[in-house]
């Protein structure tokens, strides 16, 4: 049944024959391809598909089209601007770098449209609670540029401010270290940047759309599948199964310690055909002509299964009677040591202050508000061409060929615009699956995943179990520490070798501590794999040795800041893994706050009444940029006649690649009389762009950054005349000189880490940075609130000071996820963005301080290092320490749901919590 509606879309009167079950989102996307409405739930959560419906501000996604009226007004944000005259709120989004990776941006513009409509004049709060009744969600910017933009936009609306003066111009030709505007920033805020559920619509009519037949038990054997129900099914082209695969059907894990490291790295199977290792593993594809039948199909194919049990932790993958998820590789399969200075048992015993404390970082969910999704399809030159969200196209490459069963040198990957990864996307999720069920129809394919496909079935961060214990003398100096920690990396074991490792280096980073042994192991479980998420393997470090540095000033009766202060990395201290620091600021820096930190004492204390207790937490958190070792990239530059091209692979996860790349070219280009408008960036096609790495470990500002920088060095060198002017392309040409230069950077100053110790200098740059969050405690509920956070963060030389206040505003709200909402634990309940706890902008405060420390480095591009990762190293355990502050109950586990800080309470109340 069809229903015949007329409706006014941006203007424009149109007659539409629609389902009437359909939704209003789906409509506007499938029929009318309007896809700056953007579909990140599909449930009116997340508040990314709001439009304008009869001058309200609605989630399209819940409305059915039997609901919309006859003759409804509709705007979407294709119809916002006109021409190339933007509205106030789409410049203002701009010039305050609100749309990191974008995805939100149009639902948040719509939405903040009718606010403005109705009221002319917001207060800050009122612009917060406009947001959060109408579930407007962003992941990527902590909210509070948001906030900021809708003020701007508001009083150019009222004639206050020129809407000229809400974007940085530069002055002459500088831009590195300002705010100028990163290049996809306009294409985000009018709905124009196709990420890769669009890019699905946008296809030629013969691709296929996939959908998965995915297994609903965590551990079992197949004993059989049966496709044939599902292949009779109304346009199904193939239901593909292992045996269609043509490689060894497996993902390459690239074990990184193979020395230490049980396992081959081959565990992970393209399409399960022995053994399901996880809730949600894909056991088939069904490829049909749209996804509503594929999805139809799936439910058709019969899977049969013996259960066995699943262990779903590390404890209980480590009990004796558990049998081994990957026969032949024993469950615990890698271990590693940090072993610095001398030996600690003895020393320990003579210490006059000693504290040991168990503590758990959780799994958490990363909840971006865009679903997986990709495609592949067949190019002229019988090349086979992956599209996905991947943040290391080179790398993941590398991990899928032999499982497709395709030459890798007919295989290319390419990134789409992305809307957001946090890391899940290090790990390759679809593109093996694309690669197989395009070779096996010899059609183009699409796959996009639900956001609860997701949220079940891509990984996540690998909880942490831990027990660290630290010895001090008795003016707090900290001489020993001792460590035993377990991380549970669900069923796959790629990059858990080196995530584990990450224990080693940063479990007591941050602190002079001489004498070290920590030892961390690596189990397999049946819980979700472990993949990559910012902050990869420091928030885990930091939950064990910054909660129980807090526990010994608790002890000894010190300030908190004062033990930390003491002991923070000063000239003559080396890390854990024996490397020099390439910097001190984390006691310039701890310097500054002091005054805010005695401020803020003052003020919980006058604000705590017995109902609401306020405290101040501190912490400290470091990350290095870079993968282990020798790190490199390459980049190209190249003049044409048009101005010059750079070439580069920094994935894009909505950080800001774009910006990067084009600052790091011109400030050295600009010489030549470049301006940022004359650099085209070609970024992110393995058919074009060379290896730069991967965009993980906050590593690309700093290797990436390098490499395009000597790129544009070696072109500028090519260009000089040697008269102080500089060739034109015309003149290059003319001398036969080649146009095109390449740009290598290997971090040669570092070295690995040695396995039998863990000591060696993995990374060329640090980021440092020092958390101080002031929370709120119910005392009957135990619900706790973080009221104001300010954090001190060396990142460097600013590149881009949109990009990193982002990051660091991005990164608190995720500190603040982790530290009182997020997880996912429960499969049945972690289902949703929202029942898994993402933070809405009620749970992020609106005061968000943050203060630079910008201590130059010498190994990073014009002194810069990196940001992304370290302000998500360590804030939970502030936030944890600030609970303490308030109350006296010390909560050693994340998430701190009320439940759990209840219970300290309780525990406190009736004498047992010390
Ligand atoms: N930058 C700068 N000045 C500095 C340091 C960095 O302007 N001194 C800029 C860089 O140019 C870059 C951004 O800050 O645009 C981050 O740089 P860097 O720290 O080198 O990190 P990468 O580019 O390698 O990005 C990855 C990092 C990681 S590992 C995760 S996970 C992450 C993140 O960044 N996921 C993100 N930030 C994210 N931001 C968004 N919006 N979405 C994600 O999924
Ligand atoms: Fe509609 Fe999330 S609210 S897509
Ligand atoms: Fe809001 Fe990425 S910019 S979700």
């Amino acid at each position: 049944m069809l229903l015949k509606k007329v409706l006014y879309i941006n203007g424009v009167k149109r007659t539409l024959l629609v389902n009437p079950e359909s939704s209003l989102a789906n409509v506007l996307r499938e029929q009318l391809l309007l896809t700056g409405c953007k579909i990140g739930c599909g449930q009116g959560h997340c508040g990314t598909c709001t439009i304008i419906l009869n001058n309200k501000a609605v989630r399209s996604c819940i409305v059915k089209m039997k609901k919309v009226e006859d003759e409804s007004i509709i705007q979407t944000i294709e119809g916002l601007s006109e021409g190339e005259d933007l509205h106030p709120l789409q410049v203002a989004w701009m010039g305050h770098g609100c749309a990191q990776c974008g995805f939100c941006s149009p639902g948040f513009i719509m939405s903040a449209k009718v606010l403005l409509e109705e009221n002319p004049s917001p207060t800050r709060e009122e612009v917060r609670a406009w947001f959060q009744k109408h579930k407007n969600l962003c992941r990527c910017t902590g909210y509070k540029p948001l906030v900021d933009a809708v003020m701007d936009a508001a009083a150019v609306l009222r004639g206050e401010k020129k809407v000229e003066d809400l974007v940085f111009e530069p002055v002459g030709n500088e831009i590195l270290g300002t705010k100028y505007v990163r290049p996809s920033a306009k294409a985000k805020v009018t709905g124009t940047w196709d990420f890769g559920a669009d890019l699905s619509l946008k296809m030629p009519k013969d691709t296929l759309k996939l959908a998965l037949v995915q297994a609903e038990v965590s551990h079992a054997n197949i004993k059989g599948i049966d496709t044939s129900e599902a292949e009779k099914m109304p346009g199904v082209y193939k239901v593909i199964t292992a045996k269609d695969v043509k490689g060894n059907n497996k993902i390459n894990g690239l074990v990184f310690f193979p020395s230490a490291n049980k396992g081959d790295g081959w565990d992970r199977p393209i399409l399960c055909d022995e053994k399901v290792f996880q809730y949600g593993d894909a056991i088939a594809l069904v490829a049909a002509d749209t996804e509503e039948q594929a999805k139809a199909a799936a439910k058709k194919v019969k899977v049969d299964l013996e259960v066995l049990p699943a262990y779903m932790s590390a404890p209980e993958a480590m009990a004796e009677d558990a049998i081994e998820i990957h026969p032949g590789t024993p469950n615990v399969y890698f271990k590693t040591e940090c072993k610095k200075g001398d030996e600690t048992t003895s020393m320990m015993e003579k210490l006059p202050n000693v504290v040991e404390v168990e503590s758990y970082c959780s799994r958490q969910p990363h909840l971006p508000l865009e679903p997986d999704c990709g495609q592949a399809f067949m190019d002229e030159d019988g090349n086979l061409i992956i599209h996905s969200k991947s943040i290391g196209i080179h790398l993941h490459h590398a991990m899928i060929c032999t499982g497709i069963g395709v030459d890798p040198e007919k295989c290319f990957l390419v990134q789409n615009p992305t809307g957001g990864t946090f890391g899940y996307k290090f790990s390759p999720t679809m593109e093996s699956m694309l690669g197989v069920a395009c070779l096996a129809t010899g059609r183009p394919v699409s796959l996009v995943y639900s956001q609860y496909q997701q949220i079940t079935y891509t990984g996540k961060r690998s909880p942490a179990f831990m027990k660290i214990k630290l010895g001090a003398d008795k003016n707090g100096k900290i001489l020993a520490l001792e460590g035993e920690n377990y991380i549970d990396h669900g069923p796959y074991s790629e990059f858990g070798d080196l995530l584990t490792m990450r224990l080693t280096q940063f479990v007591g980073a941050g602190y002079g501590i001489p004498n070290i042994r920590n030892t961390s192991y690596t189990v397999c479980t049946n819980h979700a794999w472990g993949s990559a998420f910012r902050g990869y393997g420091a928030p885990q470090s930091f939950m064990g040795t910054d909660t129980a540095i807090d526990v010994l000033a608790a002890q000894m009766g010190m300030d908190p800041f004062e033990l930390r202060y003491i002991n923070a990395y000063r000239p003559g201290d080396t890390t854990p893994t024996g490397q020099t620091p390439e910097v001190y600021s984390i006691v310039p820096m701890m310097d500054k706050l002091r005054p805010l930190y005695e401020e803020a004492k003052v003020r919980v204390k006058e604000n705590s009444t017995d109902k609401v207790k306020l405290g101040v937490g501190i912490s400290i958190g470091v990350y290095g940029c870079g993968l282990d070792g020798a790190d490199s990239s390459e980049a190209y530059a190249e003049i044409t006649p048009k101005g010059v091209t750079i070439y580069n692979s920094w994935e894009d996860h909505g950080q800001g690649a774009d910006i990067g790349t084009l600052t790091m070219a011109h400030a050295t280009l600009k010489a030549a009389g470049y301006k940022p408008e004359d650099i085209k960036l070609v970024m992110c096609d393995m058919r074009q762009t060379p290896n730069s790495g991967p965009a993980g470990g906050s590593r690309s500002n700093v290797v990436t950054g390098n490499a395009t920088r000597i790129a544009a060095e070696n072109l500028l060198k090519a260009l000089e005349k040697g008269d102080g002017t500089y060739r034109s392309y015309d003149e290059m040409v003319a001398e036969g000189l080649p146009t095109k230069y390449v740009g290598k950077w290997v971090a040669s100053m570092c070295s690995d880490c040695q396995i039998e110790n863990g000591q060696g200098s993995p990374f060329s740059n640090y980021m440092y940075v020092v958390n101080m969050p002031e929370v709120a405690v119910d005392m009957e509920t135990g619900k706790a609130k973080v009221e104001k956070f300010t954090c001190m963060v060396d990142c460097g030389k600013i590149i881009n000071k949109l990009v990193v206040d982002g990051q660091v505003y991005g990164a608190l709200a995720q500190g603040i996820g982790l530290a009182l909402t997020e997880d996912f634990e429960d499969l049945e309940k972690h289902t949703t963005l929202v029942k898994c706890g993402i933070p809405q902008i009620e749970d992020v405060p609106d005061n968000l301080e943050i203060h630079y420390e910008e201590a130059e480095r010498p190994d990073g591009p014009y002194g810069a290092s990196g940001v992304g990762e370290g302000p998500l190293a360590a804030p939970h355990p502030a936030i944890l320490n600030a609970i303490f502050n308030a109350t006296g109950a010390r909560v050693t586990k994340v998430p701190a749901t009320p439940v759990v800080v209840k219970a300290a309470l309780d525990e406190l109340a009736s004498g047992a919590n010390a």
